[in-house]
């Protein structure tokens, strides 16, 4: 701890193996809505996230600029904070975390090439914290097209008791539904006969609209076991909601949001929607974590390695002047690949 109280910017230096998705995890990716990858992010890694949670909520360590009230016993302590957002434009080990390599591997293969980087939430979940009801994150956070994608990685072990992730297969293929309650006015407004809901992550299944879309998904909710290090994708649409923590185990969780950085986005975390003009809405305070975009985009305050920041490196890149893509390859994994060098013949159908 510093003097201030605050964590140290120092950032350990370490090197990672790139992780390569399959075109299996793809294809579950989308089958499901989700994919989980075993063992992500190294449990070196994951122990500086549990001595920084241990640290606040010790009161060891401070967030600038976010006051904590005095607690008169040790059980309020632990229970003030539930969830708390957007700590990368914080703190720097909440950027290191946002754009960790391997959780960015993951991400270029499923959503990029090009992946810009959104928002952060940090869950303390103690015992008995509740959780979230059924909701859509591109609700929350809409970008267009949509192409949102979380990463939900594991602190601790999670399992039905301390309060997992449960994912309703299939519902990934339903649009964004408006919400009257009108936390925002996003939603997929345009279809005929869309329905609008009411309380979508109201923890009361009879209170959230969302519960009807829900059933007709019945026996295909399934609760996502993880440990520490693994780390859950989820796109935008899927309907997910966690329970409460019932046992005496805490279950943290750091989750990050990102989209391709050729979408547009207005959202800014809290803040009026920007408009769209020539800074291309809010991107330019989102941070470009792979690839490139013809968008603007933020640099990472803290300086945390990521293509906003690095040179692009030539052997990566063959071909530049050439459009890229995700590909599967021969060998079953996905990779980069350039669009092959030749004219378009219009007449090939
Ligand atoms: O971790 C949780 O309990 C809920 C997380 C969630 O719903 C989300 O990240 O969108």
């Amino acid at each position: 701890m510093t003097a201030a109280g605050t964590a140290p910017a120092q950032a350990p230096t370490r090197t990672y193996a790139p992780y390569r998705v399959s075109v299996q995890e793809y294809v579950t990716f989308h089958e499901q809505g989700f994919l989980v990858v075993r063992g992500l992010v190294p449990i070196e890694d994951v122990q500086e996230l549990v001595e920084h949670t241990d640290n606040l909520l010790a009161g060891r360590e401070t967030i600038p600029g976010i006051p904590v009230p005095t607690f008169r016993t040790p059980d309020q302590r632990l229970q003030y904070w539930l969830r708390v957002h957007m700590l990368h434009r914080r703190l720097a080990i909440h950027e290191r975390f946002l754009l960790h390599p391997r959780i960015l591997d993951v991400l270029e293969a499923l959503i990029g090439p090009d992946v810009l980087a959104l928002q952060t939430m940090l869950f303390f979940k103690q015992p008995g914290q509740p959780g979230q009801g059924y909701h859509q994150d591109s609700y929350y956070i809409p970008t267009f097209p949509d192409t949102l994608c979380g990463a939900w990685l594991a602190i601790d072990r999670a399992d039905e008791e301390n309060g997992c992730l449960w994912m309703t297969v299939g519902s990934q293929h339903e649009p964004v539904y408006p919400d009257c309650d009108g936390v925002t006015a996003n939603g997929h407004r345009g279809l005929g006969d869309i329905e609008p809901i009411y309380g979508a992550s109201h923890t009361d299944e009879t209170r959230n609209g969302l519960t009807r879309v829900a059933r007709k998904y019945a026996g295909r909710e399934v609760p996502v076991h993880a440990e520490p290090g693994d780390v859950v994708f989820f796109g935008g649409r899927i309907l997910h909601r966690s329970h409460e923590n019932r046992s005496n185990r805490s279950r943290r969780a750091f989750v990050g949001h990102y989209c391709n950085a050729r979408s547009f986005v207005p959202w800014n975390h809290g803040e009026p929607y920007e408009p769209y003009d020539e800074h291309g809405g809010a991107n330019h305070l989102h941070i470009l974590a792979r690839g490139t975009t013809h968008l603007p985009y933020a640099q990472p305050r803290f300086g945390t390695p990521c293509a906003a920041n690095q040179p692009r490196p030539p052997a990566a890149h063959p071909g530049s002047s050439r459009p890229m893509s995700m590909m599967g390859g021969d060998d079953g994994m996905m990779g980069m690949a350039p669009h092959p060098e030749q004219d378009h013949d219009d007449s090939a159908g």
